[in-house]
């Protein structure tokens, strides 16, 4: 059976048509579930693979649920950032009847339909990373990932102490991630909740989506310097490390200092971020930990077995300044 880790990993390694004569070999089908102790069958819709949060968060699972006995198979599913495709696969899952759905929904709303479906199919379905409009809150069992808006206010602390004393106002430009995404929406509402509850003076210059990649992260900064300059604007708060790098390419190119002439603060803090900020591009770096996998596949078990979880589980997380780059840079793992 695919129960032992080294077999599983050894049909994983031999590729898609291996895994499917081992299942069959089994016994079990592409199209059954295995509810009944031989361990579990689960759909992982996956967002996309935008960024290097994205890749690590799929490696971190796909690692753990073939190292977890508990886990069967991952149906794992790359929707390309596009709500049509993990609606598609959420409904894939639900003929094959896995035994739990793992949904990282790329936006939060219009999820009503497919997970009503999922509910009728008695299918249990758990979101991973980001979370869904309070509305559906009953078509899901729990979500396990980050407090997005608390990533927010970390951002908003550092700059609301910052730019304190900066008497004629703080200029600032947004890069949001995808428009309608969670961690968009909250990373937004977190960060100006916290200036406007410490009475920062500011401005926002400009606001616009870079859809969580480092290309359009780019290409939006771009637009930013032709239609506003870069004179007098304070601060670029970039929701990722891509957008963020990305618009460190487009103020480079445009003559300016990142890190100096334009403070910058991003989110995520990946290798290249941290590398960046030891480079002195960028000033502050707002922490969002990929690497759940374990604790995903606890709480898929924990569901499949029926047992009462909590309702949001968040990921622990901190934040860092310029005088801890450097020695932070080797612990990152992604
Ligand atoms: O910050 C970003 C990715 O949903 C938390 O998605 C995730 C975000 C992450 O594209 O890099």
């Amino acid at each position: 059976m695919l129960k032992t880790p080294a077999l599983k990993q050894v049909l994983a390694g031999i590729g898609a048509g291996a895994l499917l004569f081992g299942l069959t070999a089994c016994g079990g089908g592409d199209d059954s579930g295995d509810g009944g102790g031989d361990g579990l069958v689960v759909g992982f819709a996956q967002v996309g693979a935008e960024s290097a949060w994205r890749t690590a968060n799929s490696d971190s699972v796909q690692s753990a649920a073939d190292a977890d006995e508990r886990i069967a198979e991952l149906k794992f599913v790359d929707a390309q950032q596009d709500q049509e495709k993990q609606i598609e696969a959420v409904r894939n899952f639900i003929t094959q009847q896995v035994d739990v759905i793992v949904l990282a929904p790329v936006v939060e709303t219009g999820w009503t339909d497919v997970l009503q479906e999922a509910a009728d199919a008695g299918i249990p379905v758990v979101l991973a990373d980001r979370g869904i409009e309070a509305a559906d809150e009953d078509l899901y069992v729990t979500r396990l990932g980050s407090d997005f808006t608390e990533e927010g206010r970390k951002a908003g602390t550092w700059a609301a102490e910052t730019f304190a004393a900066d008497a004629d106002g703080t200029r600032i430009l947004e890069l949001q991630g995808t428009t309608g995404s969670a961690p968009a929406n909250d990373r937004k509402a977190g960060f100006f909740e916290v200036l406007d509850a410490e009475g920062l003076n500011y401005e926002i210059v400009d606001s616009q989506s870079g859809n969580f990649t480092a290309e359009e992260g780019k290409a939006v900064m771009e637009t930013f310097i032709t239609t506003h300059g870069l004179e007098g604007v304070d601060l670029l708060y970039a929701h990722n490390d891509e957008m963020g790098l990305g618009a460190i390419q487009a103020i480079e190119e445009a003559g300016f200092t990142p890190g100096t002439d334009i403070q910058i603060i991003i989110v995520d803090g990946s290798k290249a971020g941290f590398q960046a900020g030891v480079d002195g591009k960028l000033n502050y770096i707002v922490e969002c930990n990929p690497v759940f996998g374990e604790q995903l596949m606890d709480v898929v078990v924990q569901v499949a077995d029926g047992e009462t979880v909590e309702k949001f589980t968040p990921v622990e997380e901190g934040a860092f300044d310029a005088t801890q780059f450097e020695a932070e840079l080797p612990n990152r793992q992604f």
